[in-house]
């Protein structure tokens, strides 16, 4: 990277996001993510992909693959995307993403890589057996953004990193090739509460769709039974709720629930904790059920309604595709001649 300042873009706002068709949608994925996007989707024009190419850096069965796409976008239509107003497909239908991200591999530095957490902590102990495609994955994410030059891109507290990786890409390309302000550094919008839930099992450990615990997380597609026995549960401690949100500290598992409570009924938690302030968690969970499944039910619900025709999601994906290359197509063809390729 370079010292240099770089020049404002001066396009339009965009809004950009994904979520990987690797298993069942969660809270976590909810709240930190798809919460936002039904939101964004009527200040800004907004574009949410489902990541099957992200998907495949690990293994995922091929005869199951496109039907794990059609449940994000189920999930999607179910949490109140519009297709009318936001622009929603399947990552794979659009191939400037995969043009673009080999460009910015060659952009993006070894060292830059070399220090992205989430890679260190799915890899674990055995990096030499990942696919070099999970190494590179946050240089497609920079892609995914890129090709349309999106300005905010509304993620989990996790992602933080890879955004902070594509704005250095950005900014790098733009001074390499050039053309100062052709892409804006996007902005994470990770603000607001449920930005990082954690695991019912650890409040330590965020809640996430690979671990093996199915009574770690609540999926968007439980019941009202599983939700009410996963919050009976969820790990947590002796003690009284305190009546300060600073009471908490120390406590993963209490303010994990707490937090939850707070980004289901839209109260700050400090306003939750007067409310429960004394009481124990025998008093304190099932009301959290109750929350959960009058939140959460009616998402599964009409997730099941939409799977049980998936004509209706597979026009959307293909009407969305079509209208995502329309605005990646002219700035990967840009690149293109930016780079100085033959084809360009
Ligand atoms: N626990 C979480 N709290 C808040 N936000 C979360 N997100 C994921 N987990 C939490 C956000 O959900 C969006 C989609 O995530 P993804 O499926 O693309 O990838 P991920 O972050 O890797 O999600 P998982 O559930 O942890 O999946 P696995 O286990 O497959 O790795 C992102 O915006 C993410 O921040």
């Amino acid at each position: 990277m370079t010292d240099q300042a770089p020049t404002p873009y001066a396009g339009p706002e965009r809004v950009l996001s994904g979520v990987q068709p690797t298993g069942d949608l969660h809270l976590g994925n909810y709240l930190g993510a798809l919460v936002k996007f039904s939101r964004l989707q009527h200040e800004i024009p907004t574009f949410i992909f489902v990541a099957d190419m992200h998907a495949i850096t690990a293994w995922q069965e091929p005869a199951k693959l496109k039907q794990q796409v059609r449940e994000i976008a189920a999930a999607y239509l179910a949490t109140g995307l519009d297709p009318k107003v936001a622009t929603i497909f399947a990552q794979s239908a659009v191939p400037e993403h995969a043009e673009l991200a080999w460009v910015f591999n060659c952009v993006a530095r070894l060292g830059w890589l070399d220090r992205m957490t989430q890679f260190k902590d799915k890899a674990g102990k055995h990096k030499e057996r990942e696919s070099v495609g999970l190494y590179t994955y946050p240089v497609l994410q920079a892609a995914d953004i890129l090709a349309y030059k999106a300005t905010k891109v509304p993620v989990g507290d996790d992602q933080k990193q890879h955004l902070e990786l594509t704005r250095d890409i950005a900014q790098k390309f733009n001074n390499d090739f050039s053309a100062p302000g052709f892409f804006p550094l996007p902005e994470p919008l990770t603000q607001g509460p449920g930005a990082r839930v954690m695991s019912l099992r650890d409040g330590t450990a965020k809640m996430s769709k690979s671990d093996p615990s199915d009574n770690s997380r609540i999926n968007l597609t439980d019941d009202a039974d599983a939700i009410a026995q996963k919050v009976r549960k969820a790990r947590t401690d002796a003690d009284p709720l305190p009546e300060t949100v600073a009471g908490l500290e120390g406590r993963a598992e209490a303010k994990n629930l707490v937090a939850i409570y707070a980004a289901l009924s839209g109260k700050p938690e400090a306003d939750v904790l007067t409310e429960y302030a004394g009481q124990g968690f025998g008093a304190f969970k099932p009301r959290l059920a109750d929350l959960a499944v009058s939140v959460m039910g009616p998402i599964g619900g009409e997730m099941r309604r939409l799977l049980a025709d998936p004509g209706e999601i597979d026009r959307v994906l293909t009407d969305g595709a079509v209208r995502a290359r329309e605005l990646a197509a002219p700035t990967v063809a840009e690149v293109k001649k930016l780079v100085g390729f033959w084809a360009g």
